[in-house]
């Protein structure tokens, strides 16, 4: 039987690409999303293409019983989860603290810390029965440092290494890995949802400088899953040879 990795947030970006390498690899991939007809046709694609069995899940991390429910009600088969890839999540905004939405600010506290909380709640139990598992959290460079109208997003991620952190620690003894990987700028959606479907803004995060690819932070992603039982990366800053940190990005004129 194949191992079994759950990823939230694979109708795009780092989520979707981390499923396609995970199925390359051979596991069995539970992919969740709220965008359906992505979900089901990523889901399609990657059984087709590498031949191992896919499960959509329809989920909003935010909504707390459909969370519970989902996962507590998996069939047998996809019960056992090895791998654990807490990837959903957004900035939605990009405005001083004085100018801040309250919307925008509730949305990404309840994806970014609260959803990926009550996964966790949800799949750690089945993990420490088995006595073995790896949570990955998707970090951020902005859970490092805080930038300018970044606040309430780099909140979340700073919550994030928190939370990583302590999972690591209560979960000693259990068997379980707990990683954080903090990836610098991706060329994903993340841009054009954080400007609110601005393709213009959006774009101009990227110019001048060649950002990662989703595919760079999957194989990354992957690697970590590969080492000895009793090897753990506990935490990983991935960004690309053009950025340093939240504040230094070299680009090109
Ligand atoms: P994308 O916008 O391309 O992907 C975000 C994914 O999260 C989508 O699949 C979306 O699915 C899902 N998602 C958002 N809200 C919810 C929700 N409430 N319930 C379930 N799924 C949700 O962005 P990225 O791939 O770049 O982002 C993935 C993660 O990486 C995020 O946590 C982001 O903060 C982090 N990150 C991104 C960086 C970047 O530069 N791109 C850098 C550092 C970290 P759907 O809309 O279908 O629900
Ligand atoms: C995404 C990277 O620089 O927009 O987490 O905060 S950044």
């Amino acid at each position: 039987m194949n191992q079994i990795v759950f990823l939230t947030g694979a109708t795009s970006g780092i989520g979707q690409a981390t499923a396609y390498h995970f199925a390359s690899k051979g596991y069995d991939v539970i992919l969740a999303g709220r965008r359906v007809e992505r979900l089901n046709e990523t889901a399609a694609e990657i059984q087709n293409k590498y031949k191992v069995n896919t499960l959509a899940l329809e989920l909003d991390v935010r909504d707390r019983q459909a969370v519970s429910d989902s996962l507590n009600h998996l069939e047998e088969k996809w019960a056992e989860i090895s791998i654990l890839v807490n990837n959903a999540g957004l900035a939605s905004g990009f405005d001083f603290i004085q100018d801040g939405h309250i919307d925008d600010w509730d949305q990404m506290i309840d994806t970014n810390i609260k959803g990926l909380l009550y996964i966790s709640k949800a799949v750690i139990p089945g993990m420490i029965r088995r006595g073995k598992g790896h949570i990955i959290n998707i970090g951020s460079t902005a859970g490092k440092e805080v930038y300018a109208k970044g606040n309430v997003y780099c909140a979340s991620k700073h919550a994030v290494d928190a939370i990583t952190k302590g999972m690591r620690i209560d979960l000693l003894g259990t068997g379980i890995k707990v990683t954080q990987i903090a990836p610098g700028a991706a060329e994903t959606e993340f841009s054009l949802v954080r400007f609110h479907g601005d393709a213009e803004q959006a774009k101009k995060v990227y110019k001048g400088f060649q950002p990662m690819t989703p595919e760079d932070i999957a194989e990354v992603i992957f690697y970590t899953t590969t080492l000895p039982e009793h090897l753990c990366i506990n935490d990983l800053v991935l960004t690309s040879v053009a950025q340093a940190n939240s504040f230094y990005i070299h680009r090109e004129a």
